[in-house]
């Protein structure tokens, strides 16, 4: 019988063949993930503390193989067979981003794997949009737009027949893996040619940029991968010294102990396109970075949001940059009072935590069957759960709305899911779910573990 491959490990080579990829198609990400890679050698080894902890739990390994990567999709059929390919690698749909709420036709979700252990091989995740064509306003640019989508298919013969293969089989060997991941990394290529003439991809940029971005190209080609830091502030410093155009701001509160996600990025590059023989620029590619920290619970999140509210209520982040500076002050400010210390975020059910067993407790064993006494018996520890999600774009929609503005907010974006769920085909993961379980199975791993050590000694 043939070896099937782990999900898993097809992943993370998928990851790497994506990243491959991305560093010869944009220079810039290339210069990107050097920086990267010096600056987290860095911080680790002047943290040895830290890297101790990562190495313990679990999530060292990980670091420097770590990003996410976007891709835009025009159809429903196209994001029901999207989800099938990531299958493959064992990533489901996570959580329903609605970016109507920020002007941007689309609503979205993250593929991703959604267990510890998976996580912790490849955390690996595809940031997933599907253009909303009914939002574009020109009557003729949106009938135009979906007949151009109707009549493409961004998916190989080969690669459509090694995912059905992989579904009635349950996996794939070696030799299939291999060639699905070149077929499923060809899906993300970028191709200079467009399938539009010049004079429909202008009007339809000049209405909204992302929505050509989708339609006027042969396939999903990656828009941006980002590699994850140890410390993004100091990879902002430096991007222009490594000949990069970042963002003005950071996004996400700088903080001693920080929490969800903060991420920027340089800007997107100009790349020259044929479009039916015509030459022409298409702008929409960039390298972002980001700093992963703890994953918040709903009560935590609610907190988060509240306090962003209060932040944009106050100062907006102007597009040319010049009040970047004191954006980040009142940002740091105002999340000065989201508590700090890991025993208060767990005390007020802020965050979520992994729980593991110390040094200590390796060699005591189950000197109680009282996790808390165990806690402070100094047995088990727990650091944060990494937010393995996105930055919520909900929050700024609502900060201004009124409490029966939100009721309304909620209800469009629950029936906007259900639209989004039914393209996909499936219902996707509830995030704070994933989280919650993740906890709950590390607290029971980590006690019947120290029972193990209690057992053998
Ligand atoms: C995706 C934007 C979302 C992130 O890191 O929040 C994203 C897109 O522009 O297609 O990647
Ligand atoms: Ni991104």
């Amino acid at each position: 019988m043939t070896q099937l491959l782990s999900p898993d490990i097809i992943r993370a080579r998928f990851s790497r063949a994506m990243s491959e990829m991305y560093r010869k198609e944009v220079p810039a990400y290339d210069k990107l993930l050097e920086l990267v890679s010096d600056v987290n050698d860095k911080v680790l080894s002047d943290n040895p503390k830290l890297k101790a902890r990562l190495a313990e739990t679990d999530n060292l390994e990980r670091i420097s193989e770590e990003r996410h990567g976007a891709i835009r999709i025009g159809t429903a059929d196209e994001l029901k067979m999207m989800s099938r390919l990531f299958n493959v690698m064992g990533m489901d749909p996570v959580g329903y981003y609605d970016l109507t709420q920020a002007n941007v036709p689309v609503h979205s979700t993250a593929f991703r794997s959604t267990d510890a252990k998976s996580l912790s091989r490849s955390p690996f995740r595809v940031f997933t949009s599907l253009l909303r064509t009914e939002l574009i306003k020109d009557k003729d640019l949106r009938k135009r737009s979906k007949e151009i989508l109707a009549q493409r298919d961004i998916f190989t013969p080969r690669l459509r027949e090694l995912v059905r293969k992989h579904e009635e089989l349950g996996g794939l060997s070696e030799s299939e893996a291999e060639e699905f991941i070149k077929e499923a990394t060809y899906t993300f290529k970028w191709h200079s040619e467009a399938t539009v003439d010049k004079k429909f991809y202008e009007a339809l940029r000049d209405e909204d940029p992302r929505a050509a971005d989708i339609v006027c190209f042969k396939g999903p080609h990656i828009n941006h991968l980002t590699p994850r830091t140890l410390d993004i502030d100091i990879i902002h410093a430096d991007m222009p010294k490594y000949g990069m155009n970042p963002k003005n701001v950071v996004e996400g509160p700088p903080r001693e102990c920080p929490i969800l996600l903060r991420q920027t990025s340089f800007k997107a590059l100009t790349e020259e396109v044929s479009f039916e023989g015509e030459m022409g620029a298409h702008t929409a590619r960039f390298g972002e970075i980001e700093q992963r920290s703890a994953a918040l619970t709903p009560k935590g999140r609610e907190l988060y949001d509240e306090i962003l509210a209060e932040v944009r209520n106050e100062i907006l982040p102007t597009p040319d940059g010049s009040n970047a500076d004191e954006y980040m002050k009142v940002l740091e400010e105002k999340f000065s009072r989201f508590p700090c210390s890991p025993e208060q975020l767990n005390k007020q059910g802020l965050a979520y935590f992994q729980y593991y067993i110390t040094e200590k407790g390796k060699k005591e064993g189950m000197v109680s069957s009282d996790l808390y006494k165990l806690i402070d018996g100094g047995q088990i520890a727990y650091i944060p759960i990494t937010y393995e999600d996105f930055l919520p774009v909900s929050a700024a929609g609502i900060f201004s709305s009124n409490a029966s503005d939100k009721t309304r907010q909620d209800e469009f974006q629950k029936s906007s899911q259900d639209e989004f769920e039914q393209a996909l085909g499936r219902p996707v993961w509830d995030t704070f779910k994933l989280y919650e379980e993740m906890e709950k199975k590390s607290i029971e791993d980590t006690i019947a573990k120290l029972k193990q050590i209690s057992g053998s000694s």
